[in-house]
């Protein structure tokens, strides 16, 4: 059966997040796919040019820290000019509202927060502030102490002749992000499977649910009796467990979900 919007079920997910009491998003690139962010995987894919294992690796940066360091130059600039879509300002609406709600994020773009710091205006953020799991490509981090950083400008690194180094204990600087075979912060990794955990709904927006830990996250709903609602034009390993599976864009899709939950008594 098809709503008014021609969205399968969107009318019952939305009767089931009425109902949450507490809610989990997980979110993925896909959410920011409509702000112009490429996602990783698929037809427009960020890995259909360029191997992951040569650029998103402890050991390809070992190699060729020059070519990693590129690559994130050029992907924080293009990210820099992207703007949260309406399915990030939905999210941010939904979890200052009334509604017990945590965000966890695998995308390390800063459009949730952006989106969470202009919807709260004068009023506090930190509700609608994501948990980043895979860490935030606008820090950098030291490779050998526990220096960080914030690091916005892209082009910096690339007039340098040298590439950045820690100013406390001199080794190389490199993004914050988690590459593969490197472990989550276990604090933030915790932090967001207690609050799928608590969750009575997970609503799992714009991820392929392939890279592990972060999709395992809805699963923590799932086994203490929640429910999950996913929101994603393809099908995923989640789209089985899930009570609705909403085939469509975060950006058309979550302001209709959210629509009347966001105000005190909605
Ligand atoms: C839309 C849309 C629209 C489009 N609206 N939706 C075998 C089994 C299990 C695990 C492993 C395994 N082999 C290896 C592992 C471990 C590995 C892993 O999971 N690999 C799998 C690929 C198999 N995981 C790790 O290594 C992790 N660490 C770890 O496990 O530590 C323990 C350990 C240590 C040592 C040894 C072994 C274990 C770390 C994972 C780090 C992931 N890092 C990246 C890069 C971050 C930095 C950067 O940005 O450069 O994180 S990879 C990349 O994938 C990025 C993303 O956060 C992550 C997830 O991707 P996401 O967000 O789901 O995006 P896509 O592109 O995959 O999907 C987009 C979706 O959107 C699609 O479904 C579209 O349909 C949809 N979409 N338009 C809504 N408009
Ligand atoms: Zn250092």
């Amino acid at each position: 059966m098809s709503d008014s919007q021609g969205i399968e079920g969107l009318e019952e997910a939305r009767a089931l997040l009425a109902e949450a009491e507490r809610v989990c998003v997980l979110s993925g690139a896909g959410v920011s796919a409509e702000s112009g962010v490429p996602t990783f995987r698929g037809e427009d894919g960020l890995w259909k040019n360029y191997r992951a294992e040569e650029l998103a690796t402890p050991q390809a940066f070992r190699r060729d820290p020059r070519m990693v360091w590129e690559w994130y130059d050029w992907r924080r600039g293009k990210i820099g000019g992207c703007s949260p879509n309406p399915g990030h300002y939905a999210l941010a609406r939904l979890a200052l509202g009334p509604k017990s709600v945590s965000i966890v994020t695998q995308n390390v773009d800063g459009l949730h927060e952006a989106a969470a710091r202009e919807v709260a205006g004068a009023a506090d953020p930190s509700p609608a502030l994501p948990l980043e799991v895979h860490g935030s490509i606008f820090r950098v981090k030291c490779t050998a102490c526990t220096y960080k950083i914030p690091h916005r400008d892209p082009v910096r690194w690339e007039t340098e002749a040298v590439l950045p180094k820690c100013p406390v204990c001199g080794a190389l600087l490199r993004p914050d992000v988690v590459w593969f075979g490197e472990s989550l912060d276990p604090m933030v990794l915790t932090e967001a499977f207690d609050s799928a955990r608590n969750a009575t709904l997970c609503l799992v927006a714009g991820t392929s649910a392939l890279v592990q830990p972060a999709a395992s996250v809805p699963l923590a709903t799932l086994e203490n009796g929640g429910s999950i609602v996913e929101i994603n034009p393809t099908e995923t390993p989640l789209s089985g467990m899930a009570t609705f599976s909403l085939r469509g864009g975060s950006g058309a899709i979550l302001p209709q979900l959210v629509e009347g939950l966001t105000e005190a008594g909605g």
